[in-house]
């Protein structure tokens, strides 16, 4: 049995749920952890020394880092499936899952935590919400141009880089800014949608 250890609001923990339902695999999800207990905690440490969710537990294995922990899955579960073996297309899907984590994750924070979340260390900075959501709307208009011409982020089929986008355009669009037209990311979340993983890992209400 796999074990997810994080909560689901946490948009890196529902990238491994979302890949975990559409591989077929049963999951149980421990979300104590960054609820009632704290990721500092030794026991948690353990795992991840970085306290941070989601870490997968799966026999021997325990992994931290979401996107490698995608990986992981679709490498050991998947059979090619999200993930395909061919070098080249499998590097256009990791292309776009580096994008997200390494280029987009870093913009969005202050907008999204700001915003959303609304921790008191966000008062008063407003300038700082304004910027992030500047340079977030940017990016987003970067992968609206991408998916002007196919129908997902690495070409026509489905892929693990659809699960980390997938996330980030709902998170976008769930977030209470000026947003720019992007009909190819609306028709994109459509399409995201339709598959049955989607609205029971990822609630139209959870951003
Ligand atoms: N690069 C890491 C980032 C993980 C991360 O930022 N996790 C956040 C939740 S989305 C976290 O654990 N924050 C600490 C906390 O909420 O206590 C990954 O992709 O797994």
């Amino acid at each position: 049995m796999l074990t997810v250890l994080g909560r689901q609001t946490s948009i890196n923990v529902r990238k491994v749920l979302w890949t975990a339902a559409e591989l077929g695999l049963a999951y149980e999800l421990d979300e104590r952890w960054g609820t009632t207990r704290d990721l500092s905690e030794p026991e948690f440490l353990a795992l991840n020394p970085s306290a941070q969710m989601p870490v997968l537990s799966d026999g021997d294995v325990v992994l931290f880092e979401s996107n490698a922990v995608c990986r992981y899955l679709a490498g050991r579960y998947g059979e090619g499936a999200i993930w395909p073996f061919d070098p080249a297309a499998r590097a256009k899907i990791d292309q776009w899952m580096e994008w997200q984590s390494a280029t987009l994750n870093p913009v969005w924070s202050d907008a999204f935590l700001g915003l959303v979340r609304r921790p008191e260390t966000y008062v008063g900075r407003e300038d700082a919400i304004a910027a992030s959501a500047e340079r977030w709307n940017r990016l987003m208009l970067v992968l609206e141009r991408e998916l002007s011409g196919r129908p997902f982020a690495a070409g026509d089929s489905f892929t693990l880089a659809d699960i980390v986008l997938g996330l980030s355009v709902h998170r976008w669009r769930s977030t209470p800014i000026s947003h720019p037209p992007a009909p190819n990311l609306t028709a994109y979340m459509e399409r995201l949608r339709h598959r049955p993983a989607f609205d029971t890992v990822s609630p139209p209400d959870m951003a």
